[in-house]
């Protein structure tokens, strides 16, 4: 009932992390874009073909801090069945998704305190860039209820045969045609593109690649790298563009891989990937790993050991750009933050902290994978039920109706309508 959100407001307030003076507010004011890389796993950056090819030589250049880009090696998916869309609810809501069901479809009409809505509220312009049709996932709903206040569909995009594989647009002209779009809009922005390419069953038409794909004896497994491989020069021509318009030098881009591409029916030829005998239980859980790289103008970037998860990106957004969250229902903390707090919870019960990774009840150290005693797990366990119950409460309770947090303006959702403005 209504008094839980109390309880939940005092757990979420006393873990509230502080932000970081080196990183608070350096990007206020600024432009925001979230790009959806979608099934990138981290065992891909930095990985090289048996034949010496880099899967992804330019997401590899910002792991060196190249573009003041700042890359999170121990950064985990935490969906659940909403795939793409849980993970976009994360990053704008910092709650967990559904153990059950994809939160944007079953509770769309909620009351949330999403990021769209901070940000309009703040004079930001809100939308969103995808190539595939408004309904799936129930975006159209979602989005509104999140307070975007346009939205780029397929319509919106030249979904001709030869721009088009699998859900939607490929990622070269996807990207081509979001840029005039984006670069209309009013400065400040908050936006997201939500890239396809790279999504199972993968691999690209022939005439969109000369990548060889993977020689594994699993034509998803090989044909991963080649649609990895084109994303990233999708990315690269992002790069190339938004500092041709002008853009990057006032704009914070956040990238990160939505969830795991390669389900454990592919282990077979991902122990050959890795060069391991098999993929245990303990691999297995560090094949959650996505990357995750925020540019952000003028503040030095490189490669970054803290340990954190998809629910931990709002509060670090926001930090950035000098919002206070602390009165927020909020379960992750500021990556950047030296209070942050580095236990991931899953929504099928594992923890994976930056000492042990804990998988199906059973503890091992992350450090060299050894299982370790049971019990050492447990206080771990403990905080990360409580979060993900805590979380869940607020969502099947539509509790946010009964808390606003001070100063908060929520979204006028009766105005915003995707059907008017079409290309
Ligand atoms: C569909 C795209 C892919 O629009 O976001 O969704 P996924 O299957 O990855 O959840
Ligand atoms: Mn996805």
């Amino acid at each position: 009932d209504s008094s839980d959100i109390n309880d939940i407001q005092n757990f979420t307030k006393s873990n509230f992390a502080a932000p970081n003076p080196n990183y608070y507010a350096k990007a206020k004011g600024m432009n925001v874009i979230y790009v959806s890389l979608e099934s990138l796993q981290s065992f891909a950056i930095n990985y090289k073909m048996p034949n010496g090819q880099e899967v992804t030589p330019f997401l590899n250049k910002l792991t060196t801090g190249a573009d003041d880009t700042t890359y999170f090696k121990n950064f985990y998916h935490q969906t659940g069945s909403g795939k793409t869309s849980d993970a976009e609810f994360m990053m704008e809501n910092s709650l967990f998704p559904l153990s059950q069901g994809p939160v944007f479809q079953m509770k769309g009409f909620n009351t949330y305190q999403a990021a769209p809505a901070m940000m309009n509220q703040r004079g930001y312009e809100t939308a969103v860039f995808h190539g595939n049709v408004k309904s799936f996932w129930n975006r159209d709903q979602m989005y509104k209820t999140l307070g975007y206040e346009r939205f780029f569909d397929s319509k919106y995009y030249d979904m001709s045969a030869e721009n088009t594989k699998n859900y939607g647009m490929k990622d070269k002209p996807f990207i081509k045609e979001t840029l005039p779009y984006l670069s209309n809009l009013k400065q400040p922005f908050y936006s997201k593109l939500i890239l396809l390419s790279n999504h199972f069953p993968f691999g690209m038409d022939k005439e969109d690649t000369t990548f060889q794909p993977g020689d594994f004896g699993d034509s998803v497994v090989d044909n991963y790298f080649q649609s990895a491989n084109y994303m990233d020069q999708a990315v690269e021509q992002l790069f190339t563009d938004l500092k041709k318009a002008g853009l990057f030098d006032n704009t914070v881009i956040i990238m990160y891989g939505d969830h795991y591409g390669l389900s454990e029916n592919h282990n077979d030829a991902m122990a050959k990937v890795l060069g391991k005998d098999e993929i245990t239980p303990f691999d297995n859980a560090q094949l959650q790993k996505v990357p995750l790289f925020i540019h952000i103008p003028k503040i030095a970037g490189g490669t970054v050991s803290t340990y954190g998860g998809e629910v931990d990106v709002r509060p670090t957004l926001m930090s950035l750009l000098g919002i206070n969250t602390k009165n927020y229902i909020q379960f992750g903390t500021d990556l950047f933050s030296k209070q942050h707090r580095q236990i991931i919870p899953f929504r099928n019960g594992d923890v994976i902290t930056n000492k042990y990774s804990i998988v199906g009840g059973n503890v091992y150290e992350n450090s060299d994978g050894k299982q370790v005693e049971a019990s050492l797990g447990k206080p771990y366990e403990d905080i990360a039920k409580k979060m993900l119950d805590y979380s869940d409460k607020v969502i099947y309770g539509d509790l946010l109706r009964f808390y606003q947090p001070k100063g908060f303006i929520a979204p006028d959702v009766s105005k915003i309508n995707y059907n008017t403005d079409q290309k």
